[in-house]
């Protein structure tokens, strides 16, 4: 059995990536250790930086993730800055940004890093298509999940289960190619 160290302190993704290994023969350990998220440009800056930052204190392979949904209506806002955007003004703060907007068109992107003592991180990417829906609906899921329907789909991630948002979700699509690199270890 293998085991993975998951820097997070988000119990939300925790669950997705739980669920998306539960298959495989794999453990997955919590470590909320937190880390400074730099406001640089891209996810996989602020990934890097965290991966720097988490290597000084943790002696064990590890992975973390950045994640963000960029708006094209917003010019990608709140991309980097989705977590403190979210903590503010959250969904309805997004859905008032956009009451005037006809073009509704947004991305989720997921960076995962995989971090190995000595070794420079390697970085796994997904992304996922979709709208920003006209209010909130649905009940599970976390952070902008209740507005975020994904293309070809009718209902926001908030109204799926784990396992159905896995199949759509930039976070999935990350962790598919997350787990084609462990299989080859
Ligand atoms: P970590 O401890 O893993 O860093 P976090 O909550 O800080 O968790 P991120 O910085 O990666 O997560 O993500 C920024 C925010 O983007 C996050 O707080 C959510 O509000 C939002 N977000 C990320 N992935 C999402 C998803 O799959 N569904 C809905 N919102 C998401």
């Amino acid at each position: 059995m293998k085991t993975i160290y998951f820097i997070t302190g988000n119990k939300g993704k925790l669950s997705e990536v739980k669920e998306k290994l539960r298959s495989l023969d794999v453990t997955v350990i919590q470590e909320d250790l937190g880390y400074p998220e730099v406001q640089g440009d891209s996810l996989e800056e602020v990934a890097e930086y965290g991966v720097e930052c988490i290597k000084k204190r943790f002696s064990h392979p590890f992975i973390l993730e950045d994640a963000g949904l960029f708006i094209d209506a917003l010019e990608g806002f709140p991309g980097v800055y989705s977590k403190y955007v979210f903590f503010t003004i959250g969904c309805k703060g997004i859905l008032k940004l956009l009451e005037e907007k006809k073009r509704r068109t947004a991305v989720f992107r997921s960076v995962y890093a995989y971090s190995e003592p000595d070794k420079k991180p390697l970085f796994f990417i997904g992304e996922c298509q979709g709208i920003i829906a006209n209010k909130e609906k649905g009940g599970g899921g976390f952070g902008y999940d209740p507005i975020f329907i994904p293309n070809g789909e009718t209902k926001t991630f908030a109204e799926m289960g784990i396992e159905e948002k896995n199949t759509f979700s930039h976070r999935g699509k990350a962790m598919d190619k997350l787990i084609d690199f462990l299989k080859e270890k």
